[in-house]
């Protein structure tokens, strides 16, 4: 570990301890953690909001899991960045419930652009001295969404370890885009809670996070909301006007996946400096959602 990374890691327990965790707590965390396999800790989705907004906290909340020995596996998107673009190139952006209707010259561009934001999370993290593993294909095998509705959307019907095994075997962070590609080898664009979501699924982590820009569930007057019971607040919160788009994926997606995990199973929606205190804290941070 170099230097700057050795003060940033006890930067991260400071604060811990700071935002009121005892050191006593998080060692009572980190050992009943290091009790369970390692490989499948936890998945941890990142917004392409965070991607450009939050890199450097990102970066080193996802160095200090692999400081500690629990490498998590993420999985990315880049929504802004694909807006930014495809505007710059002149194609106009068209959703259907929350989702990017995606001709073939806009696909070429979605490529790119996860191309190129995945480089950066994975450079960013050498750069900082983690170990890390670009993956943009390989994992999703999709299908069309509905081709006259969406175009180039997939949905995801297999998901391949084989790849994110590999390089949590080397001790280095799978950073994984939310590409798909059918069986004949068109590739898809896929929403990346959706990826996220069969990812879960099939790696059943302890842990199930996601990273977003406004680091928690906001409620209408923009406060992160602590907790929420969806098997009772799930109607009301879906009536209201103020869930957006991406928002309202997102929560489907979230209800989608904990119906189908253990009851116990919950998610983390919160912003990546507090990462460390929602995965060591009773406390924890953000929204939490439960079935
Ligand atoms: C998404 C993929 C990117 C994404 C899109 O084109 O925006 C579809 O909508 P965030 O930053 O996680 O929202 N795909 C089909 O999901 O990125």
């Amino acid at each position: 570990m170099n230097d700057t990374r050795d003060i940033q890691t006890r930067q991260t327990i400071v604060r811990l301890l700071s935002s009121m965790a005892s050191a006593k707590e998080i060692s009572q965390y980190l050992k009943r953690f290091s009790q369970l396999d390692a490989k499948r800790f936890a998945v941890v989705k990142v917004g392409g909001a965070v991607l450009r907004d939050d890199l450097e906290a990102l970066t080193s909340s996802l160095a200090f899991l692999q400081d500690v020995g629990l490498t998590p596996i993420v999985i990315h998107g880049a929504g802004p960045q694909l807006d930014e673009e495809l505007s710059a190139a002149g194609i106009v952006k068209q959703t259907v419930n929350g989702l990017r209707v995606t001709s073939p010259e806009a696909l070429a561009i979605v490529r790119r652009v996860f191309q190129s934001q995945n480089l950066k999370l994975v450079e960013a993290l050498q750069a900082f001295d983690a170990r890390a593993t670009s993956i943009v294909s390989g994992v999703f095998e999709a299908d069309y969404l509905d081709r006259d509705t969406y175009g180039l959307v997939g949905e995801v019907k297999r998901v391949n370890l084989a790849p994110i095994e590999a390089s949590l075997r080397a001790g280095s962070i799978p950073v994984i885009a939310s590409l798909g590609e059918t069986a004949s080898g068109q590739i898809l664009n896929v929403n990346a809670d959706f990826a996220a979501n069969e990812l879960v699924q099939k790696l059943q982590p302890y842990k199930i996070v996601f990273l977003t820009g406004t680091g928690g569930l906001l409620d209408d007057n923009g406060k992160v909301i602590d907790s929420i019971n969806l098997s009772t607040e799930y109607d009301h919160l879906m009536s209201q006007p103020w869930i957006n788009g991406g928002m309202r994926v997102k929560i489907e997606q979230i209800k989608d996946l904990l119906d189908k995990l253990p009851l116990t199973s919950s998610v983390s929606i919160t912003k990546p400096s507090e990462l460390a205190k929602e995965l060591f804290t009773h406390k924890g941070s953000g929204t939490l959602v439960r079935r």
